[in-house]
């Protein structure tokens, strides 16, 4: 893709769990590069919950360097989709909204292309893949977890026929009124919020491209790798498919139920319906 100059408006959500460390060179990474090579408005929102370190420490501090970034502070433990949820409901604020992980996997450089395609209408959803001809990765994922990431790939295509790679990288942009239209359709707070995402653009219409990145796998995870979260996405991926199926109206009355299996598997319970339709975005945070 051509640097084009673009003027849309973006907003780039950053979900941090403890990233005191890693997050801090991100942030001026991509506030700088964002500075000078978007040339329509941009602001960085950190969504943090329930931190145990000084990550709210240290995004206030650099947000005294700079003005375009802000964070909402959640002390629930809302998980990494909860986290996105809320920083989506900011959506009305930006022409393009999208996100990434704290730890720097995604270069700068590899998110701007996607802002740019996305701006240049290329698709209502552009996102990252590590999966697809073109894309530079730097794996350092151990066997185990490579493989459960594959077998959650297979579970996905099997349950959703999506024909997407990979829906888990970290690195996604939309159009505005794509997360405007589904927003109320996100009720998976875990790490299959991915699938629910992509699978509720899908079924309202909107187009998705995958695009080859650059990605480097960064150490010091804040995913706990184990059966209990396999177990978690599993079931999150069986509860998506029956919310977009006949079955859709039998789930209401297992809400208690579903909710307790989550909170046995230490894994952010999906929100209900009515909680899904609570838009109100939390209130911005600035130093
Ligand atoms: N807000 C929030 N962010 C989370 C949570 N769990 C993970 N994250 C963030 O999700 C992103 C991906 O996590 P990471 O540890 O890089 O995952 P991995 O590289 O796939 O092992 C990072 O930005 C994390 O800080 C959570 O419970 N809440
Ligand atoms: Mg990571």
């Amino acid at each position: 893709m051509p640097a084009a100059a673009a003027s849309p408006s973006l907003l780039l959500l950053i979900p941090a769990y403890n990233e005191e460390r890693r997050l801090p060179p991100v942030l001026v990474e991509y506030l700088e590069h964002f500075r000078q090579y978007w040339s329509g408005p941009f602001r960085l929102v950190v969504i943090l919950n329930g931190c145990r370190d000084n990550t709210v420490g240290v995004v206030r501090a650099a947000e005294q360097n700079y003005p375009d970034l802000a964070h909402l502070d959640f002390p629930e433990a809302i998980g990494k989709g909860g986290a996105l949820i809320e920083g989506l409901k900011l959506a009305p604020t930006a022409d393009l909204i999208g996100y990434v992980d704290a730890d720097g996997a995604t270069p700068p450089a590899a998110f701007l292309d996607l802002a740019q395609r996305a701006a240049a209408g290329q698709a209502d959803c552009v996102i990252a893949s590590r999966w697809i001809a073109g894309a530079q990765v730097d794996v350092a994922q151990t066997t185990g977890r490579r493989r459960a990431s594959r077998l959650f790939h297979h579970a996905v295509e099997a349950l959703f026929w999506m024909g997407i790679k990979d829906t888990q990288c970290g690195a996604k942009v939309m159009r505005r009124a794509a997360v405007e239209r589904v927003q109320t359709k996100l009720r998976l707070a875990d790490l299959a919020f991915d699938v629910n995402l992509l699978y509720s653009l899908l079924r309202a219409g909107f187009t998705i491209a995958e695009i080859p990145t650059v990605w480097t796998d960064k150490c010091g995870s804040k995913v706990a790798f184990n059966f209990r979260t396999s177990l978690n996405m599993l079931l999150s991926l069986f509860r998506l498919r029956l919310l977009y199926s006949p079955f859709n109206p039998f789930l209401k009355p297992l809400a208690p139920v579903i909710q307790w299996v989550y909170r046995r598997l230490n894994a952010p319970p999906p929100r209900t319906e009515a909680e899904a339709r609570q838009n109100q975005p939390a209130k911005l945070r600035h130093g």
